[in-house]
């Protein structure tokens, strides 16, 4: 069922000519105050895309979840996994999928009061995993994200009908603006920039390591740069990053001895379950974006 009534698609991407950016009709929140987030943290969100709590873990959680972090990388039985993806330069872990699914640890922190509340406060409602990573960001030689809106793949590779889902980026290690930082452009969100260029088949393989297709032109880039300029978001180990699904942002390399790893949960809207892709030949596979387990959180 999607929320628009007909099968219209309200975000059309993957095309074949350029067309210009469009206005997102949808609120990035969805819920009222009554929850964690105050009426102007509410409001402060709605218009920027994003909210940082500082101190969201405390000192222990950063270290049991850092060890599970590694306990991941390191399993031998997931070394050759498709939830294991490596960077391309040095076969180093660059990022584990599903990780709710192989941590009973982490299981627990997806349904922590902390997490479920401002996310069914921002939503508006029960809310289920749309996907979670842990993305690695090792020294040295790992490798950014290019700019890029998460509800562009969501919806033309998933089939995410609007974007009422929200990420929550739980910072392990200390994001320094010089070791692989994420960038986001504050007020993005209210933005859809389409991209040209048809999904390949199993785009994922791919796209997981360095993302071609789905990402903006250089001309709406920088038209969006222009507009809402551009914040790095630094934040010392255990601070949360909530940030909505259409924001712009990205992250460049890191070439410092620094890993920059997060924990990475997506939370959906129960009301905006997953249907056909709208630009692509088929759907992601399971462990990517999940279609089965959308029961309410709890
Ligand atoms: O394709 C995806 O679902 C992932 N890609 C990026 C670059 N960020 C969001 C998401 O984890
Ligand atoms: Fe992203």
């Amino acid at each position: 069922m999607t929320m628009t009534g007909t099968d219209q698609d309200l975000y059309p991407s993957r095309l074949t000519e350029p067309r210009p950016p469009l206005k997102r009709e949808h609120p990035a929140v969805w819920g009222d105050a009554s929850g964690p987030f105050t009426r102007d943290e509410l409001d402060a969100h709605e218009a920027r895309g994003y909210t940082v709590i500082d101190d969201f873990l405390g000192a222990g959680e950063v270290t049991d979840y850092t060890a599970e972090l590694l306990r991941l990388s390191d399993a031998p039985e997931l070394a050759t996994d498709e939830r294991v993806i490596r960077e391309r330069s040095t076969g180093a872990v660059r990022s584990v999928f599903a990780v709710h699914h192989l941590s009973e640890k982490l299981d627990r922190l997806t349904r922590d009061p902390r997490l479920l509340d401002r996310a069914r406060q921002l939503l508006g409602s029960d809310v289920y995993l749309h996907q979670t990573r842990i993305n690695y960001m090792p020294g040295f030689r790992g490798t950014g994200f290019y700019w890029h809106s998460d509800f562009e793949t969501w919806h033309a590779e998933d089939g995410m009908p609007i974007p009422r889902a929200v990420s929550c980026s739980l910072a392990l290690t200390d994001n320094y603006p010089f070791n692989g930082g994420l960038m986001v452009m504050p007020g993005s969100h209210k933005t859809f920039v389409s991209s040209v260029g048809e999904t390949p088949e199993d785009n994922h393989a791919s796209s997981l390591q360095a993302q071609e297709v789905g990402v903006p032109s250089e001309e709406d880039i920088s038209q969006l740069a222009e507009q809402y300029g551009i914040d790095q978001f630094t934040g010392a180990a255990g601070s949360a990053l909530w940030f909505d699904s259409n924001i712009m942002h990205g992250s460049g390399n890191n070439i410092t001895p620094f890993p920059r790893s997060n924990i990475f949960m997506v939370f959906n809207s129960v009301e905006n379950e997953l249907v056909h892709p709208y630009a692509a030949p088929a759907s992601r596979p399971e462990h990517i974006a999940h279609r089965e387990n959308v029961a309410p959180l709890r």
